[in-house]
């Protein structure tokens, strides 16, 4: 049945650099479309509030700003995506690296769309920090952020070009008023995006 559900099931990934407001952006998505988001940070941080030996290693690294082992993320993807019932997926965050795409797309399936937030490091930097004021999440500080940039520099930016290579991949600018943003991204959800 698991088999079946994910075969019929649609999927999109939401790419951008921390901060970059692919949270921001995916509630307003849901609300217009009604997918089913699945945020592999949120995924991570539930793991970490039940308080398992699992969420804990998982803690020590995302402080760290660094990527939790793949076979964890999409254990946790694919757990979601079964027990929703939906059969079109918004997923973000995911996937941050490109061992990560190819497991996804081998355990699970390939995604049809792949939306990219484009973001200055200063402008994200700026959102985390403030968010920081009020998130209590540990990894909003000045020094989880830099090493975050870095992950996402060096890990997460190839599969950005992996998806662009494959024609999938829409880029966003993620600089105006989130308004303005979603509007460049219904363009693309709708298929009007030159
Ligand atoms: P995430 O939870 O994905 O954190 P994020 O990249 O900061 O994105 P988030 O969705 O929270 O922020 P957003 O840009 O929407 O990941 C956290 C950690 O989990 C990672 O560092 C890693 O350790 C681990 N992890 C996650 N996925 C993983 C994976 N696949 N593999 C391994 N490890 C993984 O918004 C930021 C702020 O900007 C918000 O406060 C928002 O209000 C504001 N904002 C958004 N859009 C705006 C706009 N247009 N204008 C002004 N402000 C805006």
């Amino acid at each position: 049945a698991e088999a079946k559900l994910l075969e019929a099931a649609s999927v999109v990934f939401v790419l951008g650099g921390p901060g970059s407001g692919k949270g921001t952006q995916c509630e307003r998505i849901v609300a217009k479309y009604g997918h089913t988001h699945l945020s592999a940070g949120d995924l991570l941080r539930d793991e970490v509030k039940s308080g398992s030996e699992l969420g804990k290693q998982c803690e020590a690294i995302m402080k760290e700003g660094k990527l939790v082992p793949m076979e964890v993320i999409i254990g946790l993807l694919r757990a979601a995506m079964v027990r929703s019932g939906g059969s079109s997926f918004l997923i973000d965050g995911f996937p941050r690296a490109l061992d990560q795409a190819e497991m996804f797309e081998r355990m699970v399936k390939p995604a049809e769309l792949v939306l990219a937030f484009d973001c200055p490091e200063e402008v994200m930097e700026a959102r985390l920090l403030k968010r920081g004021e009020t998130s209590g999440r540990s990894d909003d500080n000045a020094a989880t952020i830099r090493k975050r940039f870095e992950t996402f520099v060096s890990q997460s930016m190839p599969v950005i070009a992996h998806y662009e290579q494959l024609g999938k991949c829409h880029r966003i600018s993620a600089i105006p008023a989130s308004d303005k943003v979603f509007e460049a991204v219904q363009a693309v959800v709708e298929g009007k995006a030159v």
